[in-house]
């Protein structure tokens, strides 16, 4: 596994007992549509990791990382309400960077050069298994959204724009493939 940046993030898994399993893809997948398509899975299994930061008098940014599935679009009042940060705001790409210590794109849920707080999407409980990158725009790993938040240390709270229309309730193993899922393609976010 030549890439230092999918070291960090199987070695950071690796110590909480966690052995990922890496699949490189042929082609780059900067956004959760291109890695949807190159796996060959529904668009709301892909795990996106949104950096957001809070302001901090004189100290800087905390980031807080989201990990939101694929159809899902955060709601920035809403993560404002679920974190306590009135004033949080996306990462610049720059930020996101600096903070994690991954390239836009290729973000990982874990592994990050700072401990970060994280909250996830309860729609990533609708699949048994979802894939999220694992430090490149090119390496990705399936996980159960279980793992994926004992992995994460996360809180579970609803942070997206809207509720998927005709799924059953979020958080069923059994959801996966029966929901249509509407694909967002507008704006930073899909
Ligand atoms: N490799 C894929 C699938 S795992 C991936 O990393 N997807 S992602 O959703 O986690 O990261 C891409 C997302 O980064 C984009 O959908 C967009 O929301 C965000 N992004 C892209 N450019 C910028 C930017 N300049 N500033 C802040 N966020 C950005």
């Amino acid at each position: 596994m030549p890439d230092p940046a999918v070291r960090r993030v199987v070695e950071a898994a690796a110590r909480k007992g966690v052995d990922l399993r890496v699949v490189l893809l042929g082609a780059t997948t900067h956004t959760a549509e291109d890695a949807a398509l190159a796996l060959g899975v529904e668009l709301g299994q892909i795990v996106k990791s949104l950096v957001f930061v809070a302001p901090r008098d004189g100290a800087g940014h905390e980031p807080v990382l989201c990990l939101v599935s694929g159809v899902n679009r955060v709601d920035i009042a809403r993560l404002a309400a679920v974190v306590g940060e009135p004033a949080i705001r996306r990462a610049t790409a720059r930020e996101a960077r600096d903070l994690t210590g991954f390239t836009i794109g290729g973000i990982p849920p874990v592994g990050h050069a700072h401990a970060v707080r994280v909250v996830m999407d309860p729609d990533l409980g609708r699949h048994r298994e979802v894939w999220a990158a694992a430090g490149t725009d090119r390496a990705v790993f399936p996980v159960a959204p279980a793992t994926l938040r004992a992995l994460t240390n996360a809180v579970m709270a609803p942070i997206a724009d809207e509720p998927i229309a005709g799924g059953p309730p979020a958080g069923t193993a059994d959801a996966a493939g029966s929901a249509p899922h509407a694909a967002s393609s507008s704006g930073p976010d899909s």
